[in-house]
């Protein structure tokens, strides 16, 4: 069914801050789908962002109040106008570096008090924003602004972290998985605690060209072939599952 999603923008906005190809924009329309699908009143939402590429989704995007915060600090902002006004429903919206480097404490104690907050994290591996710094979610080896020679620390595995701080709802689905992503943030949207949704989005400009990625479509590619869910990846080997990424639902303690 075709929808009219345009009653959700900002009118006057005009140009997308977002480069060719950025999956984060991608992410902006199955958010603003998940919204619709549920038909929530926008009037009683308000979305919380820091800074990045991601931070740019629902701010000035949004015809809706939006929170453009500091740095790091969108869980603080976030926990703040909930307890405010408990019957605001309260989405934040950023970037993997924003939310999980200097933004790591407050979400992990977000999940550990289970306050019911929504967090949608666009992980596209990199500090995108800022010219491409290496970040908490770089793959192995990966090249960036600041590992030329292959980034050499392990990355976190962001649902098992946040679950592990006792979220109600945890998932991961990548851009390429559309109508999978859409339901899960339906569904955190729906959750009574703090629901975490990871979203993998792909970053031609400071990740894509840096790791040997021709094209935005490449990297779409590469996501269509990696992604795997859940279900299908139990029973394979940990030979027959390497540089796959598990995709799926993770916890669904919230009702
Ligand atoms: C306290 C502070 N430190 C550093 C910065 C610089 N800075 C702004 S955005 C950003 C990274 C954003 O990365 P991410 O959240 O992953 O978003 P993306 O751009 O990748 O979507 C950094 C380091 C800042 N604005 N404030
Ligand atoms: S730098 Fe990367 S994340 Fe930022 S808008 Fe461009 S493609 Fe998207
Ligand atoms: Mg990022």
């Amino acid at each position: 069914m075709a929808r009219d999603l345009e009653q959700y923008l900002r009118p006057g906005v005009g140009v997308t801050t977002f480069c060719p190809g950025c999956g984060e924009a991608i992410l902006m329309g199955l958010i603003l789908r998940a919204i619709d699908e549920l038909q929530l009143d926008i009037n009683n939402m308000l979305f919380v962002s820091g800074i990045g590429c991601a931070a740019w989704i629902p701010s000035p995007h949004f015809n809706a109040d939006t929170l453009h915060t500091l740095h790091g600090r969108t869980i603080a902002f976030a926990t703040g106008a909930k307890m405010a006004n408990p019957k605001l429903k309260v989405v934040v919206i950023s970037g993997d570096g924003d939310l999980t480097d200097i933004g790591g404490n407050h979400l992990i104690h977000g999940a550990r008090r289970n306050i019911e907050l929504t967090v949608i994290c666009a992980n596209n591996s990199i500090y995108g924003m800022t010219g491409g710094q290496v970040c908490s979610t770089t793959p192995l080896g990966a090249f960036t602004m600041t590992t030329h020679e292959g980034n050499p620390y392990r990355p976190f595995d962001l649902c098992k972290l946040v679950k592990a701080a006792g979220a109600a709802y945890v998932a991961r689905y990548s851009v390429t998985q559309p109508f999978a992503l859409i339901k899960s943030i339906e569904k955190a949207l729906q959750t009574k605690g703090f629901s975490f949704v990871e979203a993998l989005t792909p970053c031609p400009i400071q990740f894509g060209r840096r790791n040997k990625f021709d094209s935005a479509a490449d990297m779409l590619k590469d996501l269509m072939d990696r992604c795997i869910m859940k279900e299908d990846a139990e029973g394979l080997s940990s030979e027959e599952l390497e540089g796959k990424i598990i995709t799926g639902e993770f916890t669904d303690g919230g009702d």
